[in-house]
């Protein structure tokens, strides 16, 4: 009895590596640490009223920004720890079974559990405000998705310390990843981890799409809407068609492994190359999805800190939605090696190519806004303008790679490691930073620390330019990616070693950013106006942070910038202040369901990870039960009475 207790506990749980016990010790110390805090203070009942049961967009905007920056930190130190492995020749600090482990889960993190939950941290924190309503189409779905993606996201992460964790690329290509050549449950934790939370992530696309359909306040045109929402509604559209695909194979590769079909094995009829076309149709797109807001919120912070409207604005939204189809005709610029001929690969060169003249067409109108603009340099604005050359260093890279026959060069070098994170780090994560700069204010009510936030911005860019150009050089040399050793003999010391330092610098810059939060809760700059920036567009028109019903007399619109055409009506005396008419608001009740239904699937997809088929089936028939729960769930709404919103918007200084 005791051998197998013992025998099942050391399969069960990964042994064996200092950094593991590290980790199993922090674990352990948060999680005591955290129910300590919560029973001490008495905050159990708040912590379900207020957060796990909310529907509020606003809430679930935060929620989902809390968990994917310790994503970011999760992300980095896998980062680090690859990079002190490269920082000599002959290194033995991380195994090669180890290190495969960690690029896989830092691809999958830093993309799946990174971006996109800071993507939608944006969308829910500004979409709703910025087109003047009062909510999201489906609230509750909106609670289902997050819960869904923080459930899929723990399930991964799981992985390090309970079964071990997958090692076969962050696109989980066949045959590594099948059965026969990944016997373990990393791949399961894999495609679980990613199926969970990825059917949240298309719900979020077909609600926020939805929503900016629908939802919009009277007078607001599509032509006349704020350009970041338009990038949402371009993403939106992108997830819709790219996410089912992932479903499917991922589905096809799981029913590979625990059923022993033949969909992506060469026994058996089956063809890994399907496998490969599959998952970069919707990997390709999915880069767009993660950049395309980025573009939005870059649009909305140029015209705001250069105080003009921003340059070319129709041609920002006819570009974003060519990007946003192109995204579809590219995949196989990820493969040119693979042999499919030179006609597909001239195609594919071609439109891959062909997406560098819309991307182009927005960087000169950034351009062109700030021309002649009074420009003032605050946080968000800084992002911005460091944004702009490292996304053409990548942008030209990638047009590079996009020649197919110097592919076959290039292809699986470091030369491309550094053009993916140039455009990825210099593109996404810049966008994301300058917009959580930009609207941390209507979130929280102060600004974040200008002083630190500048020590965090030189330090990430003087650290990304150190760690990824070298690289460049190196992919030349022909160091190839995926590599974890490397001996004296091939050259790559000195490049290595200032990457690796590089690298340290941008850690460096992250912990800076953690300190001005925490120091920015105490002594940042409250905002008491609303509208700290001078802002242009409606989100500005309400206090900080924004009242649980958002507008207290939704809107009427006359034009794009309409806060600021407000701002200026004023200014001249010819505004029409129509005296206002309050009525009750309606609004959605919170819910435990969505919680307790994704838990459900947690439980489902562990039980899938490990062939207990008695536990997967517990937990969807609970998935189940919570479904039928919700579909006698009547009573899901209520009404604000006038007096409590004359209430609310009195204490925060807005008399109607
Ligand atoms: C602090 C900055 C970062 C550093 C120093 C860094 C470093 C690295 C390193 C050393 C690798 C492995 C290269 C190899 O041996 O093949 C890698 C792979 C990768 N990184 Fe990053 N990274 C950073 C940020 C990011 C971000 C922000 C993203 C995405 C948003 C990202 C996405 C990826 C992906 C997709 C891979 C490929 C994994 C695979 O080969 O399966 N990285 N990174
Ligand atoms: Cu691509």
């Amino acid at each position: 009895m005791w051998e197998n207790i013992k025998d099942f506990a050391s399969t069960f749980f990964v042994t064996g590596d200092p950094l593991i016990y590290g980790a199993d010790v922090s674990i352990a110390l948060t999680m005591v640490a955290i129910v300590f805090v919560l029973t001490k203070f008495k905050k159990w009942g708040w912590l379900w009223r207020e957060w796990l049961t909310t529907v509020d967009h606003k809430k679930i905007g935060i929620m989902y920004l809390i968990a994917s920056l310790l994503m970011l930190f999760r992300g980095g130190v896998d980062a680090l720890l690859m990079r002190l492995q490269l920082a000599f020749p002959n290194v033995e600090f991380l195994h090669s079974e180890h290190y495969n482990a960690i690029f896989t889960t830092h691809g999958t993190i830093m993309i799946l559990f990174m971006a996109m939950p800071m993507m939608f941290a944006l969308f829910n924190i500004v979409v709703p405000l910025q087109i003047g309503a009062r909510d999201v189409a489906y609230p509750f779905l909106n609670a289902v998705s997050f819960w869904m993606f923080l459930f899929g996201a723990m399930l991964f992460n799981l992985s390090f310390v309970i079964g071990g964790s997958p090692d076969s690329g962050w696109l989980a290509y066949p045959p590594l990843s099948e059965l026969s050549h990944s016997p373990g449950v990393g791949q399961n934790f894999y495609i679980w981890g990613i199926q969970i939370s990825g059917i949240g992530s298309l719900a979020t696309g077909i609600n926020f799409l939805v929503t900016i359909l629908k939802m919009r306040a009277p007078g607001m045109k599509l032509m006349k809407m704020p350009l970041f929402s338009w990038s949402v509604l371009s993403s939106c559209i992108t997830i819709i068609f790219a996410f089912p695909i992932l479903t499917v194979t991922l589905a096809l590769l799981f029913i590979d492994r625990f059923l022993g079909a033949h969909f992506f094995t060469m026994t058996g009829g089956g063809n890994p190359m399907m496998y490969v076309n599959l998952i970069w149709m919707w990997g390709h797109p999915e880069v767009y999805i993660v950049v395309l807001p980025a573009f939005g919120i870059f649009s909305e912070i140029v015209a705001t800190f250069s105080k003009k409207t921003i340059f070319g604005y129709k041609s920002m939204v006819f570009a974003m939605m060519v990007i946003s189809v192109l995204s579809f005709f590219t995949w196989v610029h990820h493969f040119f090696t693979m042999g499919a001929g030179a006609d597909v690969n001239a195609f594919f060169a071609i439109s891959t190519m062909a997406i560098a003249i819309p991307t182009g067409v927005k960087v000169f109108n950034w351009l062109f806004t700030m021309f002649r603009g009074r420009i003032s340099i605050k946080q968000p604005m800084l992002w911005t303008i460091a944004f702009i050359p490292c996304f053409l260093v990548g942008g030209a890279t990638g047009v590079m790679l996009a020649v197919a026959p110097a592919d076959y060069q290039y292809h699986n070098s470091y030369f491309l490691i550094a053009h993916f994170h140039q455009v990825l780090i210099g593109g996404v994560v810049f966008g994301y930073l300058a917009g959580i700069y930009y609207w941390w204010p209507k979130m929280f009510g102060f600004k974040l620390d200008e002083r630190l936030g500048k020590w965090g911005f030189w330090l990430w860019n003087i650290g990304f330019y150190v760690c990824f150009m070298p690289q460049y050089a190196l992919g030349f040399m022909g160091m190839t990616r995926r590599l974890y050793t490397y001996g004296w003999d091939m050259g790559w010391a000195p490049l290595n070693l200032v990457s690796t330092i590089g690298a340290f610098l941008m850690g460096a810059g992250f912990v800076f950013q953690v300190w001005q939060i925490l120091y920015s809760i105490k002594h940042g700059e409250r905002d008491t106006t609303g509208d700290p920036w001078n802002g242009r567009t409606l989100e500005w028109s309400i206090p900080s942070p924004a009242p649980l019903y958002n507008f207290a007399v939704v809107p009427q619109v006359k034009g794009a910038d309409d806060w600021w055409l407000t701002k200026q009506a004023r200014e001249n005396g010819t505004a029409q202040e129509e005296k206002v008419q309050l009525e009750p608001i309606h609004m959605p009740k919170n819910s435990g369901i969505p919680f307790i239904m994704s838990a459900c699937w947690f439980v489902a997809g562990f039980g899938f990870v490990f062939g207990w088929i008695w536990m997967a089936v517990v937990g969807m028939i609970g998935v189940a039960l919570t479904m039928w729960a919700r579909s006698f769930q009547y009573d899901t709404d209520y009404y604000i009475p006038v007096d409590e919103v004359k209430r609310t918007e009195a204490s925060l200084g807005r008399a109607l």
